[in-house]
C-alpha cells in the first residue's frame, strides 16, 4: 500500500525528450521487435536490411497493486514509415477486457487506431499536445506517429488491466493508418 509519508510514491518527474520517468524501467522497441505488425512485409524486410532503428520507448510506473490503483506509462514514438504505414506500437488489448485507458498527448502529431475485439468497429483518433483520447474497455489500441517529430504521450490505466499482446500477434489490426497525400488515412488491411 502506498503511504502519504512516502513522496516517491506520490510524485514522479518525466522528461519528454528522453522518454524517462525518474529511474523507472523503460522498454525499447526496435524495428526487429515489430515483425508481423506492418502491412508491407517486403518494405519491412528491406528497411530491416538497412538498419534496426529505435521505433518507440515506454517508461512505466507500475508500483501500486491495489484494486483501485493506477499504472501509467510515458510513450515516445519516433517519426518514420514502412512503405506508406506510419511507425507504430505493437498494440494490445487489456487482459482485463473492461479496463479503459486515458491517453494524454504531450508533443508531436499522431493517432490512435482503436478496434473493437468483436464486431467490425475501427476508428482513427488524432493524438497531439493538449488532446486526451479515451480508450474504452474491450478495445484494441495501437498508436502511430503521423508527424516529423517524436510523438510523446502518457497512458494511464487500471493497475489490474494487464497487457494482452497475443491477440494482436495472432490476427493483427483489421485496419492500418497510412500516409496518403501527406495525411493520415485509415484503410482496411485487405
Ligand atoms: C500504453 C502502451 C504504449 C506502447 O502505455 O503500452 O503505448 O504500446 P504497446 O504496449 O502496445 O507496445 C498502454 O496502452 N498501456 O496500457
Ligand atoms: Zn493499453
Amino acid at each position: 500500500m502506498s503511504s502519504l509519508h512516502d513522496v516517491s510514491q506520490l510524485l514522479s518527474k518525466f522528461d519528454p525528450r528522453t522518454g524517462t520517468i525518474d529511474d523507472k524501467p523503460r522498454v525499447e522497441r526496435r524495428l526487429v521487435d515489430l515483425r508481423g505488425c506492418f502491412r508491407d512485409t517486403q518494405a519491412y524486410e528491406s528497411a530491416l536490411a538497412r538498419g534496426n532503428p529505435l521505433v518507440y520507448t515506454v517508461a512505466s510506473v507500475e508500483a501500486a497493486h491495489g484494486e483501485g490503483d493506477l499504472h501509467y506509462g510515458l510513450g515516445v514514438i519516433h517519426p518514420g514509415t514502412i512503405g506508406d504505414e506510419y511507425f507504430l506500437t505493437k498494440g494490445h488489448m487489456h487482459t482485463w477486457r473492461d479496463a479503459a485507458e486515458l491517453y494524454i498527448g504531450l508533443a508531436g502529431e499522431g493517432a490512435m487506431l482503436l478496434e473493437e475485439e468483436t464486431g467490425g468497429g475501427s476508428r482513427m483518433v488524432r493524438l497531439h499536445a493538449n488532446a486526451v483520447v479515451y480508450v474504452p474497455g474491450n478495445t484494441a489500441h495501437r498508436t502511430v506517429n503521423t508527424g516529423d517529430e517524436p510523438l510523446v504521450y502518457l497512458g494511464v490505466y487500471p493497475a489490474r488491466a494487464g497487457h494482452d499482446y497475443g491477440v494482436i500477434a495472432q490476427r493483427n489490426f483489421r485496419s492500418v493508418v497510412v500516409k496518403r497525400d501527406g495525411q493520415p488515412a485509415l484503410i482496411a488491411r485487405e
